[in-house]
């Protein structure tokens, strides 16, 4: 006999005051509650009904699970349509009249019979809490004859949308869905809705095939057979204006951007123009050698639209994104939330800004980041008030069929893993899409969830105009090539519906096609220039450097009191929060000692002072990373948490709340918002989240750190065409701030290197020494004071740019990488190298230029051999853009009797650093000076695997750098 095996006693966690865990529910900036919306359950009377005719129950259900699988929503009809049995009323026992039962589809045939019946034709049922029928076509009776209800069912379910929302959770959200589609799903559109959207469509078509005409050898990803996005995309706008939206933002790919961007946005034509012609779309301020503009599919805009009838436009931000499908994903998200801060007090998330999201089919089911950036939708610092999710579902990728694409039946079924509701809706018709958006906008009003519109369509071309389809889905293309145009089969049924009248539709279609040809003069480059970019909203303080720039020393220095007073109180937690005793020992002791002291303070300490002051001074900081609150290596703490509840506090979020004893640094500004971040763990989409961060504002220090920095490479299409590029290629400023924890301490080839010459190989930096804005700073620092300036710095310059600092693991903590408050202090700042103090320069034999923690261990092996004063360590604490100028003045003092000079590095010889530095540094040594390497050869992994091969190699390299000496 089976036994049931007695269940293991539960894990009690610490619960809170209030039953549950608290760890971020409060205390953490930047969190906000989920929007409640409930709706009653059922009355006594309904929940009766249920039980009296649960066989209706039944049947309605299933209609509500399965009756998508039945909807005619797929324009091509090429699939073969599942059999739905359970939508067939006989397989519960009811009889339908022999009309309707003559019309129910095929699919719904049930081949179960005979069966005993729990109905006559004509009998009446009670649908009071199972079936919501309008109010208009039945007064207030709620008895329905079963030929009434299948009718309806079959109608509502399995029509020109499908709905899949039974997976969700939530019953508030089931319901809500259920009522709006049972009462309303076929609501008409009012006649100037439908024409306004027959107009966008006849546009999107004569500009594809005017481009066609024009420029016939373009790729342009046209929308053809897809016109429906248009719809989509009108509606979405104009229904969110009416809610009180302020700014929309929208990533997409290629298909259909340049409709888009040019028949409902209004970028110019002119521009679009001279992108067909090769031609830069940047303004000549913004010069080649410096900005490399973009092709035509990654045109961007961020403009103003009015919806029809509006008073005054929202914003549109269409994105810039690069040609990696579903990069901007992320990015876009992480856009749409910081436009929302600082948070309103009134406002919850996505009531001002609403977040779009356009994807293919075949991309949203096979790049992986799709699911990284779903996943983001409901975390704590990540939720932006709820995303509308579009997949332009045209059923086919390059050439690669969908049942190639995916292992999901629906190209959008990922989206169930968030429980998001789907809504399927065919392209073809308009009226629907348009209903299908509604409904999405009005699920995401309610919740501020996140909601997938799946919009089936084809792609009347290739995937690019100069690809033909057909030579590999000669089918589909067959079909496709007999189907009317969208824009032809509306206007058909407009004109059939006495909506619009066929001259009206001749004319505007002539007319605007005349509009476009007019704009092929107008364009030419002799007589237009595309306009001046002005900063984007908020960017006004902001300039562009000039070339050498860079080298000009910033003063990030701070009044040592105000140091010292903000140090202690970002160790001081509320009193009501008992914290671990050793957290009370290790840490907050430890740092309340050091500032007291106003020496030994160590890296943890340094960033906490630089934070403090930036928030201080009115910036604020968005720090994200995995497991960052308490940082990779214990070091940081910024959230300290109750060991009773699990309550959290951010101490240097409470800066604001009372003022600072000693003067204050402030800029006159409210003490900025301090947002800590323990990330998913995701680095691909989380990073792309804060780029999107990292464009809204100036005046926020967007900081992702690596959980060791050897895992940024599963972001590197992010680091590639965003971080690396973005400025380059859109004119467009970042300060996204890099931590990437680097080190050789024989922890592996994985938890070592956060690839530096992979970095090195992403700067414009010229091979040799010349004027140049460099496109980021790449620096590897080895005190706390120059972490500090570091980071100040990234906010004190009057323009943005990205940095990526290969931070430290194993001297975090290092008494000889500590600093003192004095070296925080004003008039210091960021030294691009540091130099030791020698007593007799000419005493120096050697010179070792390094960058990293090697330095101090080589300081230590130096003292043990008793060649202190023979060799000399020069630490390149910034990379790139290289300092030559501050090297070469470092170097002086040894010119002329140091006989030989080496770079001295942990990594192989096919990583770090040197093939980058070695270059550069013969330019400032004199002729027949050679530089020297010293480090691992060559290897196919960055670090050996067993600690003893680490040893034995660090032991070679400790040799190297002293032999002869
Ligand atoms: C990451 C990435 N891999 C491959 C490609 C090459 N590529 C461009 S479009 C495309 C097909 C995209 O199909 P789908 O997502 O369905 O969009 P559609 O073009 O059909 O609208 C491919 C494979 C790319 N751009 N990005």
């Amino acid at each position: 006999m089976l036994r049931l095996r007695p269940q293991p006693r539960r894990l009690r966690l610490p619960r809170g005051a209030s039953g549950c865990r608290t760890l971020h529910d409060q205390g953490v900036w930047g969190y906000q509650a989920p929007q409640e919306f409930t709706l009653p359950d059922f009355s006594p009377q309904e929940l009766a009904n249920r039980a009296r005719n649960a066989s209706l129950l039944r049947l309605v259900e299933s209609y509500r699970r399965h009756g998508h699988r039945a909807a005619l929503v797929d324009p091509l009809d090429l699939a073969k349509r599942p059999n739905v049995p359970a939508l067939d009323p006989r397989r519960y026992g009811f009889t339908l009249s022999s009309d309707v039962a003559a019309n129910l589809r095929d699919e719904f045939v049930s081949d179960v019979k005979p069966l005993e019946q729990v109905s006559a034709e004509g009998d009446k049922f009670n649908v009071e809490g199972i079936l919501d029928f309008p109010k208009s076509t039945g007064g207030t009776s709620e008895e329905r004859t079963m030929d009434e209800i299948a009718t309806r069912l079959a109608e509502v379910y399995c029509g020109g949308i499908a709905y899949e929302f039974m997976h969700l959770p939530s019953k508030h959200e089931r319901r809500f869905l259920e009522t709006m589609l049972e009462q309303s799903h076929a609501k008409p559109l009012e006649p100037e809705e439908q024409v306004a959207h027959w107009q966008l469509l006849a546009k999107s078509e004569n500009l594809d095939h005017f481009l066609a005409k024009r420029f016939p050898n373009v790729k342009r990803y046209g929308l053809e057979g897809g016109e429906a996005m248009m719809v989509v995309c009108a509606t979405l706008f104009n229904e969110a204006k009416k809610v009180g939206v302020d700014d929309v933002v929208l990533g997409m790919p290629h298909r259909g951007r340049l409709n888009l961007l040019t028949q409902l946005l209004d970028l110019d034509m002119k521009l679009l123009i001279r992108k067909m012609r090769g031609l830069p779309t940047l303004p000549p301020s913004f010069p080649a050698s410096q900005f490399t503009d973009d092709v035509l599919s990654h045109l961007f805009t961020t403009t103003p639209y009015t919806p029809p009838g509006a008073a005054d436009p929202l914003t549109v931000h269409l994105l810039p994104n690069p040609s990696h499908l579903e990069t901007v994903t992320p990015v876009a998200l992480g856009f749409a939330r910081a436009l929302q801060v600082p948070f309103s007090d009134t406002d919850s998330l996505g009531e001002r800004v609403l977040s779009v999201s356009i994807h293919g089919d075949a991309a949203f089911g096979g790049q992986g980041v799709v699911a990284e950036s779903l996943n983001l939708a409901n975390l704590p610092h990540f939720a932006g008030g709820g995303t509308c999710h579009v997949v332009v579902n045209n059923q086919i990728g390059f050439t690669t069929a969908s049942t190639q694409s995916r292992s999901s039946f629906y190209a959008t079924d990922l989206a169930k893993m968030i429980s998001a509701p789907i809504v399927h809706v065919t392209g073809d018709r308009p009226d629907d899409v348009a209903r299908a958006v509604k409904l999405a906008l009005a699920y995401q009003r309610k919740f501020r969830k996140d909601v997938v519109i799946d919009l089936i369509v084809y792609r009347r071309r290739g995937h690019n105009e100069l690809d033909e389809p057909a030579f590999t889905s000669p089918t589909m293309y067959n079909r496709i090539k007999n189907l009317p145009s969208v824009a032809k089969l509306y206007e058909d049924h407009l004109v059939a519906s006495s909506v619009l009248s066929s001259s009206d539709a001749a004319s505007f279609r002539s007319s605007h096609l005349a509009a476009l040809d007019a704009v092929i003069p107008e364009a030419d480059p002799t007589k237009f220039t595309p306009p001046e970019l002005p900063m984007p909203r908020g960017w006004g303080d902001m300039r562009w450097p000039v070339e050498g720039e860079w080298e000009k020393p910033v003063e990030t220095g701070v009044d040592e009191q105000v140091l010292r007073e903000v140090g202690m109180r970002s160790v001081e937690a509320p009193s009501d929060i008992t914290l671990h005793p050793r957290l009370v020992k290790m840490h907050i002791a430890k740092r309340v000692q050091s500032l007291e002291k106003g020496e030994g303070l160590d890296f943890a300490t340094a960033e906490a002072l630089a934070f403090g002051s930036l928030l201080l001074e009115g910036d604020h900081i968005r720090l994200c990373g995995q497991d960052s609150g308490r940082g990779t290596f214990s070091q940081r703490h910024a959230i300290l948490a109750d060991q009773a509840s699990e309550r959290v506090a951010v101490p240097l979020q409470s800066l604001g709340s009372r003022p600072l004893a000693s003067s204050s640094t402030s800029s006159g500004r409210p003490v900025g918002s301090f947002e800590v971040v323990n990330s998913p763990l995701s680095e691909y989409a989380v990073v792309g989240f804060e780029q999107g961060v990292a464009w809204v504002s100036p005046r926020l220090l967007p900081i992702w750190e690596a959980q060791f920095g050897d895992f940024h490479n599963t972001a590197q299409v992010v680091l590639d065409t965003y971080l690396g590029s973005g400025e380059t290629k859109w004119g467009m400023q970042s300060a996204l701030t890099l931590l990437l924890p680097h080190g050789f301490d024989g922890a592996g080839p994985e938890h070592s290197s956060s690839r530096i010459e992979r970095f090195l190989q992403l700067t414009n930096e010229p091979l040799t020494r010349s004027p140049f804005v460099p496109n980021m700073h790449l620096v590897n620092v080895t005190t706390a004071a120059q972490y500090f300036h570091l980071l100040r710095r990234q906010m004190r310059r009057e323009y943005r740019k990205p940095l990526v600092v290969f931070s430290p693991k194993g001297i975090l903590r290092l008494p000889a990488a500590a600093s003192s408050l004095a070296e925080m202090a004003p008039g210091t700042s960021f030294q691009p190298v540091l130099t030791e103090h020698v007593d007799d320069p000419s005493k120096v034999e050697r010179v070792v230029i390094l960058s990293g923690k090697l330095y101090y261990e080589l300081v230590k092996e130096r003292q043990e051999h008793g060649l202190d004063g023979k060799i000399v360590f020069i630490r390149l604490e910034e990379i790139s853009p290289f300092p030559y100028a501050a090297l070469s003045a470092a170097l002086d003092p040894f010119r002329k009797t140091a006989r030989s000079l080496i770079w001295a590095q942990d990594e192989p010889s096919n990583a770090g650093a040197y093939t980058f530095v070695a270059p550069r540094v013969q330019q400032v040594l004199p002729r027949g000076v050679k530089l020297r390497y010293v480090g691992r050869e060559a290897m196919a992994t960055v670090a050996p695997g067993v600690k003893s091969y680490f040893e034995e190699g660090r032991k070679r390299i400790e040799a190297e750098v002293f032999e002869g000496l």
